[in-house]
């Protein structure tokens, strides 16, 4: 049978960056995320006798190499969990800007897990499907549920993402400021490992980024825009810092991300709460509140074009149907 799902992609408040175990991908630290509307990924997996391989398209082309092994690896692992051998055809369709530069690989897992899964015969529950994601990709584990979600360290069976607020009821957005939608020079996966392992400042990240983990829940509890926003701009910072700390150092920001950065203080001098976020990449992440769209926006014309401004506001969990 064929099954499809539909993921959604996350935004990192509070950022996964290391793993305690790259082999089964689990955390160095507890991760908080708002998953998004407008960006996702539907994918659709059936299991077939007659194929001799696996067979991964992508947007409409076929995909072979490291990222078609990447796919095969993952399908070996729900092969194994259903008790089959079989061979699968996967489609997907990215629904991200590709100017975005926003990560796929959250919502690519995740959707990928909650189809294969289905379509293998298994029926899991949404915390199942986060461990199943999670063996793809660190950040699908949390693509999972909608709304802010976390993900915490532990092991293989524990460590999962859980939601803290499925539906969002009030009003939260994050505008995507693309500087530069080319590939990174520094991949997140090896990014994070070189951090960890060369940072003198990564055991800092680690307990600096643990102890931010209450109050971010707290301030979600409370709709504190502020207080979310705060928090996460440090998280960022501090991520980013294990980079540029990093033997021999890297770094995702340039130039021009600092000036979108710059502005979000500037905009918060006169009152409005705008704070920013950066992941693996110089497109910085602004979060505010949707009355303040045009103010935010026109400050940032400074740097970019209005086509360079992408809007996004809480998204729901993974659906899987039939077909
Ligand atoms: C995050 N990022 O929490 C962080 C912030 C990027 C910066 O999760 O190695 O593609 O596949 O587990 O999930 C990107 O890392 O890495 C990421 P793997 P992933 O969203």
């Amino acid at each position: 049978m064929h099954f499809t799902a539909r993921a959604h992609t996350n935004i990192a408040l509070l950022k996964y960056w290391g793993k305690v175990d790259t082999e089964i991908i689990t955390p160095t630290t507890t991760s908080i995320s708002l998953t998004l509307d407008e960006f996702y990924t539907d994918t659709t997996v059936w299991f077939d006798e007659k194929l001799n391989a696996d067979q991964f398209v992508l947007d409409n082309e076929t995909v072979t190499g490291h990222a078609m092994q990447k796919v095969s690896r993952f399908l070996d692992i729900v092969r194994q969990q259903a008790g089959i051998q079989t061979y699968a055809s996967v489609i997907s369709t990215n629904h991200v800007p590709t100017a975005a530069g926003l990560a796929s690989s959250a919502s690519a897992f995740a959707a990928l897990a909650g189809a294969a899964s289905k379509a293998a015969g298994l029926d899991l529950t949404l915390t199942e499907l986060s461990r199943l994601a999670r063996h793809g990709s660190g950040s699908a584990t949390r693509s999972i549920f909608g709304g802010f979600a976390q993900w915490t360290p532990g092991n293989d069976l524990t460590s999962v993402g859980s939601p803290l607020v499925s539906d969002v009821d009030w009003p939260i957005q994050l505008m995507t400021v693309v500087i530069n939608d080319q590939p990174k020079k520094v991949g997140s996966r090896a990014g994070m490992q070189h951090a960890m392992e060369t940072s003198p400042f990564y055991d800092l990240w680690v307990n600096t980024a643990n102890q931010q983990v209450n109050a971010m829940i707290k301030a979600i509890q409370n709709h504190d825009l502020n207080t979310i926003g705060q928090i996460a701009e440090s998280n960022a910072l501090q991520m980013h810092a294990t980079n540029t700390t990093a033997v021999p150092p890297f770094n995702y920001l340039t130039d021009k991300s600092w000036e979108v950065i710059l502005i979000a203080q500037q905009l918060r001098q006169q009152g409005i709460p705008v704070y920013a976020t950066m992941d693996a990449g110089p497109n910085v992440k602004l979060i505010s509140n949707p009355c303040d769209t045009e103010t935010i926006k026109n400050a940032l014309l400074s740097v970019v074009s209005e086509d360079k401004i992408i809007n996004a506001h809480p998204g729901p969990e993974i659906k899987i149907s039939a077909g």
